[in-house]
């Protein structure tokens, strides 16, 4: 038994695990301001599922790079995932997003289920850490227990997790889960403003009418060194260059020395 063997567990059988107030209230703090400052103020951002969205987050965004090498971070990868954990250079940033029940892994590795030769097991997870709390509202993370496990969707105990901000929540990229679901009016306004950013204002402005609290999130993803993490990271590069509209990726410089300052390959 060591520290983070019921954390391991939890992931292997849950598909999930929590750490509450694994960052400090200045951190939460410091993850808002430069948040907050990037989608108010930056131009590289896309409007997705009526918020904003930051896709390789971590080379665009300078004030949330410190996550990388946070003590508290580094225990919990290396005490879940391994001490060989890989860093998969994916990191995603998000302003009132809306989205519907997925799995992360569809269309990113062809069959995470499947036995592959080398005896392989499938290790692609995400670190999540959402910045406010939501302990009073179901606007944060929900899942089905169990259904990393599962090719069919839709099984399993339906659990909202309703975080605090600070709390970190590391999961199978397999898990079924949703954020926050758009109510009738919310799909309308996506399905009208698919093509542009027009429903972004209105959305907002009925957020504020509803006394809707800004929901912001920052996740990251990482893995165990094997195939499996490879496909997936070569897709998610992909991903998030057509979404920044750029051709090629490189790491960013600063994020490369964080991570070799603590030891994670990449
Ligand atoms: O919007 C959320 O809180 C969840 C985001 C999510 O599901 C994702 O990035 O895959």
């Amino acid at each position: 038994m060591d520290k983070f063997s019921k954390n391991r567990e939890e992931l292997q059988t849950n598909g999930y695990t929590l750490f509450p107030g694994l960052i400090s209230p200045e951190d939460i703090q410091k993850l808002r301001e430069s948040c907050l400052d990037y989608f108010n103020n930056g131009h590289n951002f896309i409007y997705y599922m009526g918020g904003k969205t930051q896709s390789d987050a971590m080379s665009r965004i300078p004030g949330i790079r410190f996550l990388l090498n946070h003590p508290n971070i580094v225990e919990v990868l290396k005490g879940c995932i391994g001490d060989d954990v890989r860093f998969l250079h994916h990191s995603d940033a998000h302003l009132n997003m809306l989205n519907g029940w997925h799995k992360d892994i569809t269309g990113y590795v062809q069959d995470p289920w499947e036995n592959r030769s080398g005896n392989e097991s499938f290790g692609v997870y995400k670190i999540a850490f959402y910045l406010q709390d939501h302990i009073d509202n179901n606007n944060g993370f929900s899942l089905r227990k169990g259904s990393h496990a599962r090719r069919a969707s839709g099984i399993g105990e339906l659990i909202d997790l309703h975080t605090k901000a600070g709390d970190a929540l590391l999961f199978d990229q397999r898990l079924d889960h949703v954020g926050q679901e758009p109510n009738l009016f919310e799909r309308i306004m996506l399905r009208w403003g698919k093509a542009s950013d027009n429903s972004y204002g209105i959305l907002q402005k009925w957020r504020k009418f509803n006394n809707v609290k800004d929901k912001m999130s920052v996740f990251m993803g990482f893995g165990k060194p094997n195939a499996f993490s490879d496909e997936f990271s070569a897709n998610c590069i992909a991903r998030q260059n057509r979404q920044n509209n750029v051709n090629s990726y490189t790491i960013n410089s600063e994020v490369a020395s964080k991570l070799d300052s603590i030891g994670i390959k990449y």
